[in-house]
């Protein structure tokens, strides 16, 4: 009994070191010392042994059960202040300072629109977004670009299949204009200004100025009597509001189907200021936008009688107004998504 009794302590106190929580050291508890525990029972039946071997096992079994619960509160206290220690590491300590939560900026391409529609807007021009998954009639037809116009090539996009049949296909839109079409069916024959922004699509070899997707900002007003000279007089205004008096403006001829006269409008190209480099093609300039007088045909399939109503329109690159106003010489930074190059614009 003795020996039972030496075994019995041995194994508990291996378990009592073991045990890693509270709850545990509570079960322990139960399945030693309990009422129906190990210890417990194994001294119930000391009062069987024999007169003479009962005190000294009597006593030996006292010996374990105090030294047991000596073991037991020791092990609680140390629990305890383990638990402590977890708690205090937890605790929030307000004194620190914050961690700074990372903050963002509006994109380049974003900033600039913003910039552009603040120069339109106090010339009465509103803005109108059209759909940038668009129908072939909209983005070509309606143009006066039918589907074997040569102009076609230089427009050329991702068509999104099935093909519906003639003017029925569906495509990426390759340029704003569309959106000229369809503010004029929703406003004819009352006279209009506004902007259309939005992205656009292209097959494109992509290089320094060129992207397969940018954003352009459409410009259009239909109204009487207005001419060449508004048009001229209006981007004029955009450009020094923009770029300031020092970069030198250029209008040219330009051939659009939907215009008629149709021009293209040039900066100075900021990198060389002339000469031509990389960034301008070695021409010295960068093409902004094409514009022009709305062609007639155009007014009438917007619902204009072109005999009463005259317009003009343009269509110009957001990333390459960008360009020039910050002195970006590569519009492939604005989508590469590198922090170092977007953050700069906070
Ligand atoms: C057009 O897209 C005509 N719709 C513009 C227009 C509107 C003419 C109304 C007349 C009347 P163009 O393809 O030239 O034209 O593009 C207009 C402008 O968009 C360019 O001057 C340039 O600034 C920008 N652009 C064109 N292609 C790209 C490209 N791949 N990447 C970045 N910008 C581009």
């Amino acid at each position: 009994m003795k020996k039972e009794l030496q075994n019995l302590r041995n194994k508990a106190l291996k378990e009592l070191a073991r045990v890693k929580d509270l709850s545990a050291v509570e079960a322990w508890r139960v399945a030693y010392l309990g009422r129906k525990g190990t210890l417990t029972q194994l001294l119930r039946s000391v009062g069987q042994l024999s007169a003479k071997e009962r005190p000294k096992v009597g006593e030996l079994g006292n010996r374990i059960k105090e030294e047991l619960q000596t073991a037991l509160q020791a092990r609680i206290q140390e629990l305890e202040k383990e638990a402590q220690k977890v708690r205090e590491a937890e605790t929030l300590d307000i004194t620190l300072p914050g961690r700074r939560p990372p903050q963002g900026g509006l994109h380049p391409v974003t900033r600039t629109l913003n910039e552009i529609i603040e120069i339109f807007t106090p010339l009465g021009f509103s803005v109108y977004e059209g759909p940038e998954v668009e129908w072939d009639r909209y983005n070509f037809e309606l143009l006066n670009i039918p589907p074997d116009h040569p102009a076609r090539d230089m427009w050329d996009t991702l068509y999104i299949a099935p093909p519906y049949g003639k003017g029925q296909d569906m495509l990426l839109r390759t340029h704003t204009s569309p959106g000229q079409i369809r503010l004029m069916q929703e406003m004819a024959p009352a006279p209009l200004r506004v902007l259309i922004p939005g992205r656009c699509y292209r097959y494109e070899a992509v290089d320094p100025t060129h992207e397969w997707m940018f954003v352009q900002v459409e410009g259009l007003a239909v109204g009487k009597k207005i001419t060449m000279a508004d048009l001229k007089g209006v981007l004029s205004h955009f450009a020094r509001q923009m770029f300031g008096e020092e970069l030198k403006v250029r209008f040219r001829c330009d051939y659009f189907p939907f215009v008629e006269p149709g021009a293209e409008m040039a900066i100075e190209c900021f990198v060389c200021h002339g000469p031509g480099c990389r960034t301008c093609k070695y021409t010295g300039w960068i093409e902004i936008l094409g514009a022009g007088m709305v062609h007639p045909q155009v007014l009438r399939n917007g619902g204009y009688d072109p005999a009463e109503f005259s317009g003009f329109a343009f269509g110009m690159g957001v990333e390459r107004i960008a360009m020039l106003k910050y002195g970006i010489e590569d519009i492939r930074y604005f989508y590469g998504n590198d922090l170092r190059f977007l953050s700069q614009f906070r």
